[in-house]
């Protein structure tokens, strides 16, 4: 069985809900971030970032990095066809924008809300968030081009690049605005909530 290191909110909602897309057995370790459990040494010695999600699959395996998590998860399990074969150039296209998303939209929106963390000057946060969140409109406008012709990443074909995008639209400080600018943003995060086993993880992680 799986293995996840879990928070609520956390990125572990996209390998989460594509173990329940998959039907594929998973145990939660919940992790609280309040407590500051991912600054422990023993989660540290999980993932020497103190990031979730962390993955151990069922061989012992560890994994750090959620984009890496969603590649392996698919390929244990083609059966669910959730991406395309290895070396087509629909597979192109997938790994093109789940490495987008992974490598400029997460870590922008790490921005938005760490923005402390980008300088040890105080009074230069506030400019780092506001730069951030005009960052992620620029990435989001390219996303929403590029779900042209959509509804999906993969045109007609849902897949896990689908599930990575649905999370990170989540966490836009905006979602109205964004919505309003993006109107194919907004249909394909219509689209992947509305799936059941997207609504489900969704209910685990949304604020009460
Ligand atoms: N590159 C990592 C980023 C993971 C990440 O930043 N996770 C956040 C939660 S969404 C986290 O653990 N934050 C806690 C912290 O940085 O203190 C990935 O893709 O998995």
């Amino acid at each position: 069985m799986y293995k996840l290191y879990w928070a609520q909110g956390s990125g572990a909602m996209a390998p989460q809900a594509l173990f329940e897309e998959i039907g594929a057995e998973y145990e939660k370790i919940v992790i609280d971030f309040e407590k500051e459990e991912h600054k422990s040494d023993e989660f540290l010695s999980v993932n020497p970032m103190g990031q979730i999600p962390a993955l151990v699959l069922p061989d012992g395996t560890l994994m750090t990095e959620t984009a890496a998590m969603l590649v392996h998860i698919v390929d244990r399990h083609p059966g669910a066809k959730l991406a395309p074969p290895a070396g087509s150039g629909e597979r192109a296209r997938f790994l093109r924008w789940l490495f987008f998303l992974a490598s400029n939209v997460y870590p922008t929106i790490l921005r938005v809300y760490y923005s402390e963390r980008y300088s040890t000057d105080p009074s230069a946060v506030e400019g780092i968030k506001a730069a951030a969140e005009a960052d992620l409109n620029d990435q989001f406008e390219i996303l929403n081009d590029a779900l042209d012709p959509g509804p999906y990443l993969l045109g007609e074909t849902f897949s896990a690049v689908d599930i990575l995008l649905w999370m990170l639209i989540q966490w836009h400080p905006v979602p109205t605005r964004l919505f309003e600018d993006a109107p194919r943003i907004k249909q394909v995060a219509g689209l992947v909530q509305a799936r059941p086993a997207i609504a489900r993880t969704w209910r685990e992680h949304e604020e009460n």
